[in-house]
């Protein structure tokens, strides 16, 4: 995978990225016809990963395409495909055979093939990037709704018995760490088998421990390790510690922090000294690669961030890459992550989906299972804009937080409402995250105040009175480029008043404990004729970048860098 640190130094990896050949399939008659077998004349060839909408003729594509490329054996061997992003639908095919379906374009998926016989394979990816009023993100959001393998598909070869995962967890007493990894072994085997398990972390051992795997079966086991003098990831000055577990032949290499996050009344606590949050929200996007970002935008980001003077970076709206939180914890740059659940415009029939809601809470579960180990995340987000005044709401709330709090003790919870003065679920968080555009879509920025004293009687009739708040989203659209002699809506200089003067309102406000400004850069979005949604999007792009699609900063970025680093 494309990440800041090898994950393997003992399994072969190797990634299947590069052209593969492409079709798009709009009556949706691939699967009828067995193009997993026989795959159709009249192919392109596409690059892997990227987005088929950023493409001539596939502009404003919406529905299945075909991929295919082949990989070698050079002897029998177990194959694991890991599939790091695929938007949204994906069906995989093995020379011919159907071996996986994953829903989800922003979280991983794997799928083993013990045994593969030696030779040239056929990997066929059925994609549909259609998405309905039970899919999230559902049909209606506030951004384009890309298709296509937008991150790296990696081949591991797998020895008999393999690592599957491993969990680091540790307790902090002053500068000691009590650690526990869980490391899970899985066997392809057709006898049992006995492996030696170590673990360490910079040069120091854990327990280690002879596992016996039974044919077939999968086991779990934990070792213990404790670490003195450890250093603490701090916002800024972030220390990692890279965590090798070798099991016989395999191995697994994965990086964490140490460090706590706490609420204690409306305070935020990292490493038990006050933080206030100063960032953006970011869609992982760009006008020429859609969600597959490349890596080396990446980090021009955030050098940007850095620029700004941020701490903290929202993932709007979905699970961001891999390669992007490994470069947040390495730099000390704080995340919100979040499943693609945008609902401005959502339904209670949605909202009281079954599938809806198993879908969100697998999201959850692989986000959190894939994100657990880096220490810049520290809020976990449930939710964007649903219609928190409703009692479907509050269940699939409690669902969402439930499911949360169950895989993960360790961080916060959060979510984003727009309805603060209403809000009935407030009660289930840890911190409560408002977004609100007066002075955009309402009244003039004065309406935060207004806002804020009625946020604060509601927060208190639902018990929610001394948590901590974040305002979460705020801004104004301008148009790179657009000044005048006067601020008027769309211009750079109407986006900057509007930003500067709710900025000086909440840090006045010794409540809020941080500003996430919408949004860092403009995104292309989904304006289309028969709909009324999202009309207001000028030149088909959210314009409320502080930096243009293209980061070239507005008005707006150099204003709110001077606010954000001058302290409070
Ligand atoms: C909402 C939403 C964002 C964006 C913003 C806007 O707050 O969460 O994704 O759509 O509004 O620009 O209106």
């Amino acid at each position: 995978m494309i990440r800041a640190f090898q994950q393997h130094s003992l399994r072969a990896t190797r990634l299947l990225d590069g052209l593969w050949d492409f079709i798009t399939d709009s009556d949706n008659k691939g699967m009828e016809e067995g193009w997993a077998s026989s795959f159709p004349e009249g192919s392109r060839k596409h690059v892997v990963p990227s987005c088929w909408n950023n493409e001539l003729g596939t502009y404003d594509y919406i529905g299945a395409a075909w991929y295919r490329t082949y990989f070698d054996n050079l002897q029998e061997a177990n194959i694991r495909l890991v599939f790091e992003g695929i938007l949204h639908h994906a069906d995989v095919y093995v020379d011919g055979q159907h071996i996986g379906y994953h829903f989800g374009g922003f979280t991983s998926f794997s799928v083993v093939l013990p045994h593969l016989a030696q030779g040239k394979h056929e990997l066929v990816i059925r994609v549909d990037n259609t998405v309905d009023w039970q899919t999230l993100p559902t049909d209606i959001a506030d951004w384009h709704s890309y298709g296509g393998i937008i991150r790296s598909i990696e081949l591991q070869e797998l020895p008999d018995v393999y690592i599957d995962s491993m969990k680091i967890d540790y307790q902090l007493k002053d500068a000691a760490a009590d650690i526990q990894l869980q490391v899970q072994l899985r066997s392809l085997s057709k006898e049992a088998c006995q492996v030696e398990v170590q673990a360490s972390t910079e040069g120091h051992s854990f327990s280690s421990s002879q596992v016996d795997v039974a044919a077939g079966a999968s086991t779990t086991l934990t070792l213990h390790g404790k670490l003195d003098n450890v250093r603490r990831w701090e916002v800024g000055e972030p220390a990692l510690y890279t965590f090798t577990v070798q099991a016989g032949e395999d191995d697994l290499i994965d990086r964490t922090g140490f460090r706590t996050v706490e609420v204690q009344g409306s305070d935020i606590l990292l490493n038990g000294k006050k933080v206030y949050l100063q960032g953006v929200n970011r869609h992982e996007e760009h006008p020429e690669w859609g969600f597959a970002f490349p890596p080396k935008l990446m980090l021009k980001d955030l050098d940007i961030l850095t620029d700004m003077g941020c701490n903290i970076v929202r993932g709007s709206h979905y699970p961001q890459s891999q390669f992007w939180i490994d470069l947040l914890d390495e730099h000390g740059m704080l995340l919100w992550s979040e499943i693609p659940m945008w609902g401005c415009f959502m339904s209670r029939e949605t909202l009281a989906s079954p599938i809806f809601i198993e879908r969100g809470i697998h999201m959850l579960e692989e986000m959190i299972t894939r994100d657990y180990h880096h220490p810049s995340i520290i809020f976990w987000g449930a939710h964007n804009e649903i219609d928190t005044l409703t009692e479907e709401a509050l269940e699939l709330t409690k669902a969402f937080v439930g499911k949360i709090r169950s895989m993960d003790s360790s961080r916060l919870v959060t979510y984003a409402t727009m309805h603060p003065e209403e809000d009935i679920v407030l009660s289930y968080f840890d911190v409560i995250g408002i977004n609100k555009y007066y002075g955009w879509y309402e009244g003039s920025v004065d309406g935060f105040s207004t806002m804020l004293k009625n946020y604060y009687t509601n927060a208190e009739k639902h018990g929610a009175g001394g948590k901590p708040v974040i305002m979460s989203e705020f801004g104004a659209a301008g148009i790179f480029g657009d000044a005048g002699w006067e601020p008027r809506l769309f211009s750079e200089d109407y986006q900057a008043d509007v930003v500067t003067r709710a900025l000086k309102i909440f840090r006045d406000d010794p409540r809020i404990v941080g500003t996430l400004i919408w949004h860092f850069a403009d995104i292309r979005v989904d304006v289309r004729s028969d709909r009324p949604y999202f009309r207001d999007r000028a030149r088909s792009f959210n314009n409320k970048g502080l930096l243009s699609e293209y980061r070239k900063p507005k008005l707006a970025y150099r204003l709110v860098k001077e606010i954000y680093r001058s302290g409070r």
